[in-house]
């Protein structure tokens, strides 16, 4: 009788100890995240020939990355600079716990942030993959093309084999622009009004920049339809699996060439980077192409695999000159978790 007992003690105490060792890393790993973002009106030049004046979050376009993990609680001060209201929506997040006031609408969730004022957001990291965050108020002028738009990223706790496998992360995030309204807040994104301008991460090809790779590389391409456009991404050379949609990860992962990417959808492709080479990837609505209807512009990259000689005829042999290492967002989603701003995406206070 006594030895069963002291048996059963044992035992529970041997459960307990493995319970605390497998729950105990999860428990640590889920973080509270303080951040703050600010709203500016700043022009930003979208191509050679177009400055546009956005709603930027920091002042830049696309907005900082912020990069957490599945679960843990973020704490976002958002204060607004301009002179126009705004919210932010975090597209993605349901809200399930209870958050429902976090959800960014205006008149529905919260009232808009007045200019001057800040607003305190907080929700969790519920759900893992390509997330994104942006303004809720006026969304065909400040969503479609005033740039009030950026990543998040939310690493799972359990990742796929082949997610295992990524070597690097690529964010593309897509978007059009009304040359008309370039400089006049308030107006713009109508039924009748046309983009003349395309881009992917703000900037039209050649402001854009190359996608630099090593042979061997497993990389993962998070697609973001971030303005009211839709692209068809198409990229040369390389077979493309798609593994997750909206942050879902599929049951079936499936193979493209070219992936239709729809305002508001995100697609993560992972793809094995085993062809030396220089190899285009572009939108294959033929016109998001030009810029203001002069070709080649638009939401164009050349994938350049380390070691290929530039010749003097390729279209972006002097690009070293001006290169960004964290166009694509490629250095910080190195960083660990944060927020991540890029100086480089930084506009100029309007006026100036
Ligand atoms: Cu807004």
């Amino acid at each position: 009788m006594h030895s069963s007992t002291e048996k059963k003690g044992f035992l529970s105490l041997l459960v307990c100890s493995l319970f605390l060792v497998l729950a105990a890393p999860r428990v640590a790993l889920s973080a509270d995240r303080d951040f703050s973002l600010s709203i500016e009106e700043v022009t930003v030049r979208v191509a050679p020939d177009l400055t546009f004046n956005a709603f930027a979050f920091d002042g830049q376009v696309p907005g900082p990355l912020i990069h957490v993990r599945e679960g843990d609680h973020v704490t976002v001060h958002v204060t607004n600079n301009t002179s126009l209201p705004h919210t932010i929506h975090w597209h993605g997040i349901n809200q399930t716990h209870g958050n429902w006031k976090m959800d960014g609408v205006p008149m529905v969730t919260q009232e808009a942030i007045a200019p001057g004022d800040t607003f305190t957001y907080r929700w969790v990291a519920e759900r893992s993959g390509t997330l994104w965050y942006h303004c809720h108020v006026n969304v065909n002028e400040h969503v479609a093309m005033r740039g009030m738009w950026g990543p998040i990223i939310i690493d799972p706790k359990r990742p796929s084999e082949l997610e295992k496998k990524v070597d690097r992360d690529f964010i593309f995030m897509y978007s059009s622009w009304e040359s008309p309204y370039a400089h006049r807040y308030g107006r713009g994104g109508g039924p009748r009004d046309e983009a003349d301008y395309w881009s992917v991460n703000g900037k039209s090809f050649p402001l854009d920049m190359p996608v630099r790779v090593k042979k061997g590389e497993v990389v993962r391409f998070r697609f973001i339809g971030a303005g009211d456009a839709f692209h068809e991404i198409h990229l040369h050379g390389h077979d493309m699996l798609i593994v997750r949609k909206d942050g879902y990860p599929l049951p079936h992962p499936y193979f493209v060439d070219t992936i239709l990417v729809g305002p508001g959808e995100r697609y993560d492709a992972i793809i094995r980077m085993n062809n030396p080479g220089r190899f285009v990837m572009h939108d294959h609505v033929d016109k998001h192409m030009t810029n203001g209807g002069k070709e080649m512009g638009g939401p164009m990259t050349v994938i350049e695999y380390d070691g290929i000689p530039k010749e003097s005829w390729y279209v972006w042999k002097d690009k070293d000159k001006t290169y960004d290492p964290d166009f694509f967002y490629q250095d910080s989603m190195k960083k660990g978790y944060g927020i991540f701003t890029n100086p480089r995406f930084k506009g100029v206070p309007v006026g100036n």
